[in-house]
Order: C-alpha cells, then structure tokens, then sequence
C-alpha cells in the first residue's frame, strides 16, 4: 500500500490512522509547494490534484474521509 503525501493536514489525518491502526504503508512525498500534484504522472491517479491518494494494487482512493475507511476494513 503507498499513500501519497504531503505533511498537511489532510493528509496527516490518515497517516494518524494508519499508526493507529498499526498498517504498513510506504509514504510516498508529493511537493505541494513544488507543484508535483499539478504533474501529469499524479494526476492520472488523481485528476484534482490533491493529497492524500491512497493506492492499493489497482485499488485508488482520492477522498480523505474514505480513504481512513478502508483502512480499518483492511485491520480486520
Ligand atoms: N477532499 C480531500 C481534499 C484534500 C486536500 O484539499 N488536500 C490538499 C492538502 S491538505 C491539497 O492536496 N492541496 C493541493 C492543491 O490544492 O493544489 C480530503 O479531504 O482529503
């Protein structure tokens, strides 16, 4: 699983989730300051250019409050 990231507070909430739910997850840093979400390559996953996208295999989730979802069906 990667989640693509930015230290904001979007993203956070679901680095927060995934240390609470003890899930490993390779962090991938997206510079929003560098304007990397305006990318072609991030933007095929997420066409609104934001952060967070959580990728599992061929699963993407763009929207922050499913993206925790998820999560805690994975845990279980
Ligand atoms: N609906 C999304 C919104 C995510 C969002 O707004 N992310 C901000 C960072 S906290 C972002 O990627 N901003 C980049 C931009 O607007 O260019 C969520 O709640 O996760």
């Amino acid at each position: 699983m990667k989640l693509y990231h930015f230290p904001s507070p979007n993203p956070q909430k679901v680095t927060f989730a995934l240390e609470e739910l003890g899930l490993d997850c390779e962090l991938v840093p997206v510079d929003l300051i560098k304007r990397e979400q305006a990318g072609v390559e991030f933007q095929s996953m997420n066409p609104f250019g934001r952060v967070p996208v959580l990728v599992d295999g061929a699963y993407i989730n763009t929207a922050r409050p499913s993206t925790s979802s998820p999560l805690r069906a994975i845990r279980h």
